[in-house]
């Protein structure tokens, strides 16, 4: 089962004694991400390393990323890489600002993350184990990569959304409004950084530019002729408040609550929206 994506869904309550997420045999081009992988709690009587997601020592750890997901309240591990060489596990939320819990420290420096290294063998992440979200297996030989991670906005509020279902093939319409604000431990974003906008079943990564004075607005348009759901997006960062459209899209598979988020770099605000569903669209608006 090699050349597998695995996205968007919710994996909790397993017991199962591998991982809940569990990769087996000689397998590579695995892709795991935008997932919620939470509140499993894992049986340890094969292994005392299981975990939310375990790849087994055959599979090509190379072939093999996590990234953007969400892994927290999994015990006794939330990532075990059992297999040689590097994970790629960069910008997940590891159920704590201050990132996942790195217990094993061999032949380790004592590295505090972040900023991150090049050398993720050797980053040790040495904030109290109290305040850290889910462990990782990560040592020198089995090195999981979780430096940066993703940090919580303080603020991720949807004021309005509405999805719009049309009759034609990829013309379906998606309008979001709310208000963001980073995090106290956010690092800051950077207009070059990507940006990462998910409704739903929608997925797609922008970059986008400055508009007036440096730090106040940022603005999307999709050029003429270009491929991609969201034709326009602007983030005022005076009011907080955030503008996105899409067209073109197709919404097939969408499942109420919603779950709408915008990465910029290892910041992320994401929430579930409970919509009102209609024949021809879904609507929400806060009370
Ligand atoms: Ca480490
Ligand atoms: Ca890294
Ligand atoms: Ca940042």
């Amino acid at each position: 089962m090699s050349g597998v994506t695995v996205e968007g869904n919710e994996v909790y309550n397993s017991s199962s004694e591998n991982g809940a997420i569990y990769l087996a045999f000689a397998i590579s081009d695995i892709i795991i991400r935008n997932n919620s992988v939470h509140d499993n709690g894992l049986s340890t009587s094969k292994r005392l390393t299981a975990a939310g997601i375990l790849l087994e020592g055959r599979v090509d750890a190379a072939g093999v990323t996590v990234n953007c997901n969400k892994i927290y309240n999994n015990n006794p591990y939330g990532v075990t890489n059992e297999a040689t060489g590097l994970l790629d596990a960069e910008y997940n939320w590891w159920g704590s600002a201050n990132g996942p819990e790195d217990p094993a420290a061999t032949e380790e420096e004592d590295t505090e993350v972040p900023s991150c290294t090049d050398d993720p063998a050797s980053e040790k992440n040495t904030v109290p184990a109290a305040q850290l979200g889910d462990k990782v297996s990560d040592d020198y030989t089995h090195v999981v990569d979780y430096c940066p991670w993703l940090v919580e906005m303080e603020e991720f509020i949807v004021d309005h959304a509405k999805l719009d279902f049309k009759k034609k093939a990829d013309d379906d319409k998606v309008r979001v409004q709310g208000k963001l604000e980073l995090g106290a431990n956010s690092n800051g974003v950077e207009i070059s950084e990507d940006v990462t906008v998910t409704v739903g079943p929608l997925s797609e990564i922008i970059t986008m530019v400055e508009k007036g004075k440096k730090d106040e607005k940022w603005e999307y348009k999709r050029p003429k002729g270009g491929e991609g759901d969201i034709k326009d997006m602007t983030i005022d960062w005076k009011s907080g408040k955030f503008d996105i459209r899409m067209d073109k899209a197709d919404l097939t598979g969408v499942s109420n609550p919603v779950t709408i988020s915008i990465q910029i770099g290892d910041d992320l605000g994401s929430a579930s929206i409970l919509m009102t569903e209609k024949k021809h669209h879904w609507d929400y608006k806060a009370k």
